[in-house]
């Protein structure tokens, strides 16, 4: 039997999908495309799951595209289709899922790879991990959100030198730049995600989903817009019983029990 390509596992509320092309260093072929996307379809569907945890099998987190499927010198090959088809579709589900999405990049994180972790909520690296824009090593344009993402997070000149130099950014650098939320020693990055996924399964997911809406769209607007766009989630959350339980709680000098309603 073949080994599926992504794990997925679901457990006290959160999911964790594993990349799982060890051999490969993670990366995606067109089988784990639609596995990952199948893993999303579940994860979407299912209300329970209050937290998502992306990691990769083995020692990288994710090579990007798998070259292997880009060696048959076809003179028809669309790269813009297969962004179109394959990697929009996960950036955008992953961006839009209301639900907080924690990736734990165990090692190297190349082209499409390294821009599918910084596509997620929060970022965990390992102190051995890197990123790397590999892009401009094969003539091919930073893609899965970086030429975005990269900019917004660590600044335009910076986001100019990972894109035109592809060299490894260590995830020490990554975290001193801004590019993730914190680099961790190996040993310790799987504990560390595991336990902040369970703390956000806690939460209040949709008050959670709002902030993410509320930041993702402050990138094109302007503070007219996003003081508007404020108030209307803000009265959406404040509509949320979650809420209710928040303020109770602090009331009674309690723990909140969020259920994520
Ligand atoms: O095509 C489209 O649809 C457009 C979309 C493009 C999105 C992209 O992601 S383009 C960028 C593709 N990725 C890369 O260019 C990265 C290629 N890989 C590397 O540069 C290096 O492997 C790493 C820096 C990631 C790690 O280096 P290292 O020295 O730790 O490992 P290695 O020895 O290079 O790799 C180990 C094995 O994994 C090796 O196979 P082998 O020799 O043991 O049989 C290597 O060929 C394989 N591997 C690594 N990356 C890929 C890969 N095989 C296929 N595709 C890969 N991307």
């Amino acid at each position: 039997m073949t080994e599926p390509s992504i794990l997925l596992e679901i457990a006290d509320r959160v999911a964790t999908v594993t990349l799982h092309r060890p051999d490969r260093l993670n990366a995606f072929d067109e089988e784990m495309h639609a596995q990952l996307a199948q893993a999303f379809d579940r994860i979407e569907l299912d209300r329970a799951i209050r937290a998502v945890l992306l990691t990769g099998a083995g020692r990288a987190f994710c090579a990007g595209q798998d070259l292997s499927e880009r060696q048959m010198g076809d003179a028809a090959l669309d790269l813009g289709a297969t962004l179109e088809r394959l990697y929009n579709p996960l950036i955008r589900r992953i961006q839009r899922l209301e639900r907080p999405v924690l990736c734990a990049v165990n090692g190297v994180a190349a082209g499409a790879g390294a821009n599918l972790a910084l596509a997620c909520d929060l970022v965990l690296a390992a102190r051995s991990a890197s990123f790397i824009q590999a892009f401009c090593r094969l003539g091919l344009v930073p893609d899965s959100g970086g030429t975005f993402i990269l900019p917004r997070l660590v600044g335009p000149a910076r986001a100019m030198g990972l894109a035109l130099l592809g060299e490894p950014l260590p995830a020490e650098q990554a975290e001193a730049w801004g590019l993730i939320w914190r680099c961790v020693d190996d040993d310790r990055l799987m504990d560390e995600a595991h336990a902040l996924a369970a703390h956000l399964a806690t939460q209040p997911t949709r008050g959670l989903g709002l902030i993410k809406r509320a930041l993702h769209a402050s990138a094109d607007n302007g503070l007219d817009e996003q003081l508007d766009l404020e108030r209307d989630l803000q009265r959406e959350a404040g509509r949320t019983e979650d809420y209710q339980e928040g303020v109770t709680a602090f009331l009674e000098k309690r723990q909140p029990v969020f259920k994520g309603r």
